[in-house]
């Protein structure tokens, strides 16, 4: 058994998470919907510390000011009485019928302005409460048709719609940073940014990309085929990392949500000894929530919404004990050092040499036994197997 989760876990929970009722594509709700405010005693005894959640969990589309400014101001309220911090605000730019093809990047002009001026209203709320991260999840910005899009014009105006939201920020004087959320697809066929690299690539583009990083989730990558943990590792690389989304996936499929470690758990394994244990040579290391964005299957009643929460704290603090120990063995450590893990942090060229020493060097390519070298054993397979042994062994 794991031990419980406290606040220092830093665990925290999207709102639209327990909150979800279960409707899909193919049948109706399969939960009722509780009063926002109701989650939250629930996630608090299950051990998070904090919770998050878009404009729309809490108060409805179109509300008026005397009902939203009551919605969230009850919310706070009751974040305080259970302990909660909320930590992130993000906003749903994805569920009206208004945002069908876009927000920030829809063809329709006035669609996109309508969508700026959302965010900034849900920016100022999201200061308001002393949230630190505002996640851009860009769910309707793409499209299903090659021919339907101008992916030249709509970078330009996703580029232009962010530059604003974080100039906005900057001039407020707000303690707030952007997480853009990447995803491949669903719901449109195919989502601008689709993976975390696509997103540096566009953060490098940004006039105010200093307070833009990524809020990379775990099954959107899987979605890609992609490897989560390389790539929230060259989102720490970059100093891009602000936030996670944890949640488990199978494979290349629809957006499954499942408790973190359902889905690749030796995949969960290393995502957890990266942050926990940090990169084996050093380097950047990530202190942010552990945010967990899953959905409770749509076979479960408010039990399982409760089993299903505290599973996802419980798998991640196993694996933590287990990367821990893994990291702590000193036949790790001598099979690291084998496998010359450790020796990729030392510089290519020695400090003070230059090219020309480099190009003098007849040990490093004339002399150089190329044949040997690729004879050598790298030892990984059996490095994998210890890791193996830690998890279920
Ligand atoms: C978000 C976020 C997602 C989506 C999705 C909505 O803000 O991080 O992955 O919205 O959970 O259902
Ligand atoms: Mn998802
Ligand atoms: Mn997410
Ligand atoms: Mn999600």
């Amino acid at each position: 058994m794991a031990r419980t989760p406290t606040p220092d876990d830093k665990f925290s929970f999207g709102l639209w998470t327990v909150g979800w009722a279960a409707q899909d594509q193919f049948g109706q709700a399969t939960r009722p919907a509780l009063d926002p405010t109701e989650y939250l005693p629930h996630l608090a005894e299950a051990g998070a510390w904090g919770v998050t959640f878009h404009d729309d969990d809490v108060v409805p589309f179109g509300a008026d000011d005397a009902t939203r400014e009551k919605g969230f101001a009850d919310f706070k309220k009751a974040a305080d009485a259970a302990g909660l911090t909320i930590e992130m605000v993000t906003t749903n730019l994805f569920s009206h019928p208004v945002f069908k093809d876009g927000g920030f990047t829809a063809n329709d002009r006035s669609v996109r302005r309508f969508g700026l001026r959302k965010v900034i209203r849900n920016v100022d709320l999201a200061a308001s409460l002393g949230a630190t991260t505002f996640v851009m999840w860009g769910g309707r910005e793409g499209s299903e048709y090659d021919g339907a899009k101008d992916v030249n014009a709509a970078l330009d105006r996703y580029r232009e719609g962010v530059d604003t939201v974080a100039a906005y920020i900057k001039s407020q004087g707000y303690d707030l940073k952007i997480a853009l959320e990447p995803k491949p697809n669903e719901p449109r066929g195919d989502i601008l940014l689709p993976t975390v690299g696509h997103a540096l690539g566009f953060i490098a583009e940004l006039e105010h990309g200093d307070i833009v990083g990524l809020n990379p989730e775990t099954g959107h990558e899987q979605m890609a085929g992609l490897n989560y943990t390389h790539g929230i590792a060259q989102a720490l690389w970059a100093g891009k990392l602000f936030h996670i989304d944890l949640n488990g996936q199978r494979s290349i499929k629809y957006d499954q949500d499942l408790v973190f470690g359902h889905g690749d758990l030796l995949s969960a394994f290393f995502t957890v000894d990266l942050i926990e244990n940090g990169f084996p040579g050093g380097g950047p290391t990530y202190d942010g929530p552990r945010h967990f964005d899953y959905k409770p299957s749509r076979t479960e009643g408010f039990e399982g919404v409760w089993d299903s929460a505290r599973a996802n704290m419980e798998t991640y603090l196993l694996l933590a004990e287990k990367a821990r120990a893994y990291r702590a063995d000193p036949e790790v450590q001598a099979a690291l050092e084998a496998s010359g893990v450790f020796e990729l942090s030392q510089p290519t060229l020695a400090e003070g040499e230059s090219l020309a020493d480099l190009l003098a060097d007849r040990s490093a390519f004339e002399d150089f036994d190329a044949d040997a070298s690729g004879e050598r054993n790298a030892g990984f397979v059996r490095l994998n197997q210890l890791a193996i042994r830690h998890l279920i062994g």
